[in-house]
């Protein structure tokens, strides 16, 4: 069947290159931005012809589907690309190059977070994309869609585009030329994946911690990357009133990108609505991070009574930014009480004053482990977040991360995965615009260092920074740039903080995440047909000679790409 013709094709790429040793190939960003699914939703209500493509999902259902031959035939009038995080923006303006070769006819946009942050950069850097929609998109979309049908451009609230004679023009928000109206945040659905081809793929393939890898079969994906669920990212509200040194989705970066960080909350009755779309497609758990008063609990008791009310039956993996309150606890176990239900901790630093400096709202070690104390004797099960390497940490006040690790898993029969991450640089996080003040340096600066080092092979989410922190380890690991930061810091992470267990619902020691890590190698050797690896990574055999091992063994791989 010939293509229809289309008001806009909407296309999530995930990153699709990246590789990490135990989980051999993997595209990463499997999950598309919440918003995207509202968008697409609206714009089919207001009867445009919209069609919302997924590559990663497309890849798994034919890995030879290239987007920018899928529509040979159709005219399209706009197309629409997410680049919200900041790892897809080699492969999403890959993509838009392809989509705009393929159809001339069409105008080519981003939006989301990163694109937004670097609207008029990418704007006049790329000439084959002709705008980006700057912050929440609802109704602007679809302003934009309906401009391009003989209005005018300059009428679209928050569009950057460039102008026929090549001049970037910022649409700010306050003109009155402005065409206004749209839908109210309540009249937008978030959880209806109808919008999308392949939905029964999306539903079921993705889970936490969200890595896809392409060597193991969707079976052992579920099993090996994932807790041995699809997660469904809910959306319960918007903005922030913190500033974290490492969060690009901070505040102030809200309201330069948004026009506001001002908290809003979904209507109880719109979240039961969607949960219950969500579970339509198949999923079970409900993923959310949004917890922006974590003392005021109104909002969420509510919704947890609505949801006993209603039988829903779902789970909820909850992460928490703050400490909970205990009524929110109570009222989580009375609400979910299977152990597949879980609450996320997220201290990030196990030493009071890093975290005092990097985090807000700001809570100590005694207060957090009290709500432990809280999540054990209520039998909620639970994770803990830890971030390695955040400003002012050195490698003494890191190891406190790894000792309260060992505490909370001999004290606590109710922890599960207890984890310590790397966070990359984030575009708008403070250490990104201020890395000095914070006595780091790093090599990503606007958008072309991303586009560069997410084209390239030293961006991977679990290996790679992007910045280097002066005199963290104290000794001659401190000399060298920032490609030598991150291979002393992948060392230490594998000899003192690796997690990485045969069932990802649980917590490992490093000596025995390094062994699992070698029998994950072993087997993709062996299904790769080359020798396998010699031994486990060691204090004299580092990532770094086992990824050069793995190189020496394996063919030249090739890149992977959407396009
Ligand atoms: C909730 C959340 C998640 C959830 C769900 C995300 C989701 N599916 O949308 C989960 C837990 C899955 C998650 C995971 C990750 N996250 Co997160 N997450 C957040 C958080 C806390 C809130 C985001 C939110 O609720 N937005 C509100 C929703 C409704 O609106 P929206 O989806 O943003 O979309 C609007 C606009 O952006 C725009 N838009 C979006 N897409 C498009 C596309 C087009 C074409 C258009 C026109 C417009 C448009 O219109 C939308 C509607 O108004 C932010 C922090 C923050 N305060 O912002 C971090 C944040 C966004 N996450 C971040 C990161 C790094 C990640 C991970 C990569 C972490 C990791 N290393 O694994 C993963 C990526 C997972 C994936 N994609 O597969 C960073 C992103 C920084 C950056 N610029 O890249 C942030 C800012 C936090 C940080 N550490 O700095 N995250």
């Amino acid at each position: 069947m010939a293509p229809r013709d289309l008001d806009c094709l909407l296309v999530h790429a995930p990153k699709a290159d990246n590789h990490y040793l135990p989980f051999g190939e993997f595209f990463n960003i499997t999950y598309m931005p919440m918003g995207l699914l509202a968008i697409a939703e609206w714009l089919r209500r207001r009867g445009k012809a919209v069609e919302l493509v997924h590559l990663g999902v497309e890849w798994l259902e034919d890995p030879k589907f290239r987007v920018a031959q899928a529509y040979d035939g159709a005219k399209i009038r706009a197309i629409g690309l997410s680049l919200y995080w900041h790892y897809q923006s080699y492969d999403a303006i890959e993509v838009a190059r392809a989509l705009k070769a393929a159809h001339p006819e069409a105008f080519v946009f981003l939006g989301g977070l990163t694109a937004g942050y670097f609207a008029a950069e990418i704007v006049r850097d790329y000439d084959f994309i002709d705008g980006v929609l700057v912050g929440h998109a609802e109704a602007t979309t679809e302003h934009l869609v309906d401009a391009l049908d003989g209005g005018d451009l300059g009428e679209v609230a928050h569009l950057v585009w460039r102008t026929p004679d090549g001049r970037v023009r910022q649409n700010d928000l306050e003109s009155r030329k402005f065409r206004t109206g749209g839908p109210a945040l309540d009249e937008l659905v978030y959880g209806d994946l109808s919008v999308m081809r392949n939905p029964g793929t999306y539903s079921s393939s993705f889970g936490f911690p969200l890595a896809y890898a392409r060597e193991l079969t969707p079976a052992e994906n579920r099993q090996m990357q994932t807790m041995g669920r699809a997660f469904f990212p809910l959306f319960i509200g918007r903005g922030c009133a913190w500033t974290c040194t490492f969060c690009g989705g901070n505040r102030d970066t809200l309201r330069k990108v948004n026009g506001t960080s001002k908290l809003a909350w979904r209507d109880p009755e719109r979240i039961v609505s969607d949960i219950r779309r969500a579970m339509d497609f198949g999923y079970k758990t409900m993923a959310l991070c949004f917890d922006p008063t974590p003392q005021k609990d109104d909002y969420y008791c509510t919704l947890f009574q609505r949801i006993r009310e209603e039988q829903l039956g779902c789970d909820f993996y909850f992460e928490c930014w703050g400490l909970p309150t205990e009524r929110f606890v109570r009222e989580f176990k009375r609400t979910f009480p299977s152990p597949e239900s879980y609450l996320a901790i997220s201290p990030d630093a196990g030493d009071d004053a890093v975290r005092l400096r990097n985090k807000q709202p700001y809570y100590t070690n005694v207060e957090l482990f009290e709500t432990l104390h809280l999540l054990e004797s209520t039998e909620v099960t639970f994770d803990v977040f830890y971030t390695i390497a955040l400003p002012g940490e050195n490698v003494h006040t890191a190891r406190a991360s790894q000792a309260q690790i060992n505490e909370i898993a001999a004290k606590f029969r109710r922890a599960r995965r207890l984890m310590t991450w790397s966070v990359q640089l984030e575009p708008g996080s403070p250490q990104f615009e201020r890395p000095e003040s914070f006595d780091m340096i790093t090599d990503r600066r606007n958008f072309k260092d991303f586009h560069a080092a997410h084209g390239g092979d030293r961006a991977d989410t679990y290996s790679s920074l992007g910045f280097k922190i002066r005199n963290f380890f104290g000794d001659a690991r401190d000399e060298g740039g920032i490609a030598e930061f991150e291979k002393h810091l992948q060392h230490l992470k594998c000899m003192e903080f690796c997690f990485l267990g045969r069932d990802p619902r649980f917590w490992a020691t490093p000596a025995a995440g390094r062994q699992h890590c070698h029998e994950r190698r072993t087997m993709l050797a062996e299904r790769a047909g080359v020798t396998q690896p010699l031994k486990p990574i060691a204090a004299d055999w580092t990532y770094g000679d086992a990824v050069a091992e793995e190189r020496a063994l394996r063919p030249r791989r090739e890149r992977h790409g959407w396009v």
